[in-house]
């Protein structure tokens, strides 16, 4: 059965709570039983983790190489800053879309630059929580291409 990991980075477990004009008012849990429903529908699994923390982030991209199909990362602001994602998913060669909440793009220029987005075989942004089922619909797309 095709198993996807849904990763998020720091400060997503504040969704919902904070900031609701730039992350909308649906919090991780939500989001996390959005995707638990669409994974029931399409017949495939996902594990959805968050940490604040960097190296667990790693660990769960490096435990996917031999558990998981395709990697779904919201890194939050790692995004932004971490050659060691980067590094991550590089090493694991399992498929990664880049997502996030908001249109980092409409937003300060230092969210402008990705290191994920280079590694990624796709990028979704600015769709609130939409994207994540977005993304889970791109990779078994894509998936089911290659
Ligand atoms: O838009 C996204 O999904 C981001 O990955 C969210 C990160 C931000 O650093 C990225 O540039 C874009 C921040 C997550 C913080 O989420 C909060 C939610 C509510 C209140 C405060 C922070």
């Amino acid at each position: 059965m095709t198993s996807l990991l849904i990763l998020n980075g720091p400060n997503l477990n504040l969704l919902g709570t904070r900031q609701p004009e730039i992350y909308g008012h649906v919090t991780l849990k939500d989001i996390e039983k959005l995707c638990q429903d669409k994974a029931i529908a399409s017949n495939i699994q996902i594990q959805f983790e968050q940490s604040n923390h960097k190296g667990a982030l790693i660990d769960w991209i490096q435990a996917a190489k031999s558990k998981q199909d395709g990697i779904i990362l919201n890194a939050g602001a790692y995004t932004h800053t971490s050659i060691a994602l980067f590094d991550a998913l590089t090493a694991v060669e399992v498929p990664a879309i880049e997502l996030h909440v908001s249109n980092v793009f409409s937003r300060e220029a230092f969210r402008h630059h990705s290191y994920i987005s280079n590694i990624a075989i796709g990028v979704i942004c600015g769709f609130g929580a939409a994207g994540y089922t977005l993304a889970m619909d791109a990779m078994l797309g894509h998936l089911n291409q290659s």
